[in-house]
């Protein structure tokens, strides 16, 4: 746990320089009256989950490199989370995944996540892989399968981890399918999709009235030939299928290469059916890289359309549950986290810098250059001062990095926890 005075000293030491920067920002936005204090509030209220399985090293399926100190436990991974939320006030709530993170006592997880200031943002299941003492194989599917009884056992599963995640007073369900199929003619297209969406009715049928289940889409991977849900058309379908609680939920890196996915973005939010959002960044098609690393202009204009949704009485779409949904194959993963977070609250400050009357004029009247030049204009700006004045208000440390490092909290972590000790996830 890093104390509150620890993180006031570390501000101190910054505080000339930071003083400087935010105050030219301030001045510079004022002149274009915008009120920097207003945005500042903004930033302060957006929240990232930070999922279990994200906090040790990831890798492929050629090798993987542990950096030690790795959580061994749901507690240990709560702590993580902990601390990453002490330094950046921005991920205050943890998601996880059933059954690596089954908890034990339920009143004891609350008490530790509390002791943290943390919620669960939601619980995820997994049928993509066959866990030991499991009666039926998911090898060919599981809400997809042929066969009945194997896709009972997937729906039990999830209403399972449904139970779970009650007691632990989380509301969201969150379901990623890697059922498909490798070879052409290997499955019955129509009919696999049937199945997958009546298995989806049983378990939204099964989940409280408060719930959302969100329904999650990727083009491939693991399978190379077809996926049962491949794109937001289909997870679109499939919500409408099962009830207004269920909703869309878009993971940046599941596209092909150059998809549009701010209109993706847009369309939903226009049907109400944007539900979650997991980020991460891709370069070839694998999700799994920092988010804003490769492409800060597209994550910033997908953060263009939510502030413009949000700001639009118009548009009737529940609150998005956001969370961060990479592996780390090279870096601290807790570095990594706390980069991605930086990342995200950066490009939402630059949208909300965007001048939306002026961009609504101009597109209206067809003044392309205005349109254009008005979103590079707030996608130029440097923000990281507002972004570090945000975190500063919220009592978090004005570089959450920097003070990682002078704290050399992963040397700690490796003394406590053992350079051997390796997380379950992905
Ligand atoms: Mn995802």
């Amino acid at each position: 746990m890093i104390k509150t005075e620890r993180i006031a000293d570390y501000n101190q030491s910054l505080n000339d320089n930071h003083g400087f920067r935010w105050g030219y920002l301030a001045e510079h936005l004022s002149r274009k009256r915008i009120d920097a204090d207003a945005l500042v509030e903004k930033v302060r209220q957006f929240q990232v989950a930070i999922p279990s399985w994200a906090l040790g090293t990831g890798g492929t399926r050629f090798g993987r490199y542990p950096g030690g100190g790795e959580p061994r436990s749901l507690e240990e991974k709560i702590e993580d989370v902990g601390m990453l939320q002490a330094l950046n006030r921005a991920s205050g709530s943890i998601s996880l995944h059933i059954p690596w993170d089954i908890p034990e006592d339920p009143q004891a997880v609350k008490d530790l996540l509390a002791s943290y200031d943390l919620t669960i943002d939601s619980v995820n299941s997994n049928t993509f892989q066959d866990q030991k003492e499991q009666p039926l194989s998911y090898k060919f599917g599981s809400l997809c399968h042929t066969d009945d009884a194997t896709r009972r056992q997937a729906v039990e599963h999830n209403i399972e981890v449904v139970r779970y995640g009650e007691q632990l007073g989380c509301r969201t369900l969150t379901v990623w399918l890697a059922d498909g199929s490798n070879f052409p003619g290997q499955q019955h297209f129509r009919r696999a999709y049937q199945r997958t969406a009546d298995s989806l009715k049983a378990i939204y049928g099964a989940m409280p009235a408060d719930w959302t289940m969100l329904i999650e889409y990727k083009p491939y991977e693991p399978h190379f030939y077809s996926m049962i849900i491949p794109d937001w058309g289909t997870s679109f379908q499939l919500t409408q299928y099962c009830g207004p609680n269920a909703q869309v939920l878009v993971d940046l890196g599941h596209h092909l290469p150059n998809t549009n996915i701010e209109q993706i973005v847009g369309r939903l939010l226009h049907f109400g059916r944007l539900g979650g959002f997991h980020f991460n960044g891709s370069m070839y098609g694998d999700d799994d890289l920092t988010t804003g690393s490769i492409k800060p202009f597209q994550l910033f204009l997908i953060f263009n359309e939510l502030v413009d949704g949000a700001n639009d009485p118009a548009v009737k779409n529940p609150e998005v549950a956001y969370m961060i949904d990479a592996s780390h194959n090279t870096k601290d993963p807790l570095e990594d986290l706390l980069q991605s977070v930086q990342n995200i609250l950066t490009s939402y400050a630059k949208a909300l810098l965007v001048d939306r009357d002026a961009l609504s004029a101009a597109q209206e009247a067809n003044e392309v250059t205005t349109a254009e030049e008005i979103l590079k204009d707030a996608f130029l700006t440097d923000v990281r001062p507002l972004v570090a004045e945000a975190m500063r208000r919220n009592g978090g440390a004005l570089d959450p990095i920097g003070l990682f490092r002078q704290l050399d909290v992963r040397r700690h972590l490796i003394d406590k926890r053992g350079r051997r000790a390796v997380a379950t996830g992905l």
